[in-house]
């Protein structure tokens, strides 16, 4: 394969071709959108006018000097592919759906010169190669996951993460609200989970939760960004913070003390007590009733002190829970030692685990969701001189978070059972927003390369470069980020 880092664009289009003379912006360009595509209109607008200072607007009229974005039901690239050719006259984005506009924007933003990032005015020349690109996603769920509970990050802090994500074709957002250090999401009928549950976090602080409406400005600002929000409530294990509000969801009716250290599997809801179904109805009744999205996560990991048949029945019992919210369930891999509803997604992280429960998962018709924790966890150290981070599993250098096939990656779990791939960022050791972005950055954009594009486009020696070329851009984004050895950043 011939590398053409001229187009440095990640992920890496399924088709670019380089044919014309490019595209100039200035004084006179016009953005020219319809009603249907004024939201995606408006969001470039935004985008390129604090640092090319020019009087962008958005207008329904054909101009010349033009960026037009059309939908067009002739794209036959699905709910997110999309056209984008450029030549001397015009930009001309095309797609079936808003969503393919708004991801080939930001391929439109990639393309670019990096300042193009920055929020004050900059010099120019704001130039777009003179490209076709034709391109759509591999898998449909590309997504980052971002732990709230051990650490919790404000609403401002969360869009920021959308913001750097998006900009990657990430598409789901899943928030991992609840965990034995803390309960991030108000819940109306069960006051004390964010009472007493949110009131700490890993090492004492002060922890924090989402009032209904906070939650709700995350799900409507991901929206305007074409990702879906899956909220995470994580049971029966790692459930210490909601055990420590209610003293009735556990078997002795003794709460517990709120906990702020980092050791996992020890906790667990009282499984034989009506009490805890009452309150599991409760719960999951109300994140459904503020979620948009189809799926809700029922994590299911590592409950540890809970044996065997009566964890089988349990993940059993809650898929039907969340079915009867009218919602699909996500669960971690333990989960498919219950019986899998139609339409449950089980999500692969644990690499010690053989592949049999995943393959009988798979057999009744399940779907499996990618997040090897050797390829897929931010929370890995990326060396062993990395500052924060876990490394149970091991280091994750970019070039292992880049370097995998998810068609390939379980033995007998085949691309077509495969609903997507996910980043994780665990945030034990991830105190702040900084810390966020330095884990996230850059081995998002590599898993985000893995599951959006085709496996013959993706090739690590091409990759390195196209990845160097987005440091600019997180410094124009003021993004931290890790400077891995294995890239030649410039
Ligand atoms: C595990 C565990 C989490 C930890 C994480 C750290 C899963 C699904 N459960 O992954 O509680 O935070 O490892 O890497």
């Amino acid at each position: 394969m011939r590398p053409d880092r001229s187009i440095a664009v990640v992920p890496r289009p399924v088709s670019v071709v380089v044919a014309n003379d490019p595209f100039v912006l200035d004084g006179s360009t016009q953005v020219s959108a319809g009603g249907d595509e004024a939201a995606v209109a408006g969001y470039l607008v935004d985008a390129l006018r604090a640092s090319t200072g020019l009087p962008l607007t958005a207008t329904p009229e054909p101009a010349p000097g033009v960026i037009s974005l059309r939908l067009d039901g002739d794209i036959d690239l699905g709910a997110e592919g999309y056209r984008l050719d450029v030549d001397r006259e015009s930009v001309r984005l095309r797609a079936r759906e808003p969503a393919g506009l708004f991801r080939g924007v930001q391929t439109l933003r990639q393309l670019l010169p990096a300042t193009i990032e920055r929020d004050t005015v900059q010099p120019g020349p704001w130039q777009v190669p003179g490209v076709c690109i034709v391109d759509r996603p591999r898998f449909m769920w590309r997504g980052a996951m971002l732990d709230v509970a051990r650490h919790f990050f404000t609403v401002d802090e969360v869009k920021r993460f959308i913001d750097l994500a998006v900009l990657y074709k990430i598409n789901v957002l899943h928030l991992h609200l609840t965990d034995d250090q803390g309960w991030r999401i108000a819940i109306d009928r069960w006051p004390e989970l964010t009472g007493i549950g949110a009131s700490t976090e890993v090492g004492g602080g002060r922890g924090g939760f989402y009032p209904k409406a906070d939650y709700t400005d995350i799900v409507d600002y991901a929206g305007t960004r074409y990702v879906t929000v899956v909220p995470e409530i994580d049971v029966p294990g790692h459930t210490n913070a909601a055990l420590a509000s209610y003293p009735q969801l556990n078997c002795d009716g003794r709460a517990p003390q709120p906990f702020t250290g980092t050791q996992v599997g020890f906790s667990a809801l009282c499984l034989d007590r009506p009490s805890t179904y009452e309150f599991l109805a409760d719960v999951f009744d109300e994140v459904a009733a503020i979620t948009p999205g189809p799926f809700l996560h029922v994590g299911g990991d590592e409950a540890r002190t809970v044996p065997d048949h009566e964890y089988a029945a349990f993940a059993t019992r809650i898929q039907k829970i969340v079915a009867s919210t009218g919602k699909r369930a996500v669960g971690w891999q333990e989960m498919a030692a219950g019986t899998l509803e139609a339409g449950s997604v089980v999500q692969y992280w644990n690499i010690d685990e053989g592949p049999a429960r995943l393959l009988e998962a798979v057999r009744t018709g399940a779907q499996v969701l990618l997040s090897p924790a050797d390829r897929a966890y931010l929370d890995m150290r990326y060396d062993a001189r990395t500052a924060l981070g876990n490394d149970w599993a091991g280091c994750v250098e970019v070039r292992d978070a880049y370097e995998w096939d998810p068609a390939t990656a379980v033995d007998g779990v085949t691309e077509a059972d495969v609903i997507g791939v996910e980043a994780a960022l665990w945030t034990e050791t991830v105190a702040d927003i900084d810390d966020v972005e330095f884990m996230t950055f850059p081995r998002l954009p590599a898993i985000a390369e893995v599951a959006w594009s085709p496996a013959d486009r993706r090739e690590w020696e091409d990759f390195r470069f196209r990845l160097a070329a987005q440091a600019p851009r997180w410094e124009a984004m003021a993004a931290n980020f890790h400077r891995s050895p294995q890239i030649p950043w410039t």
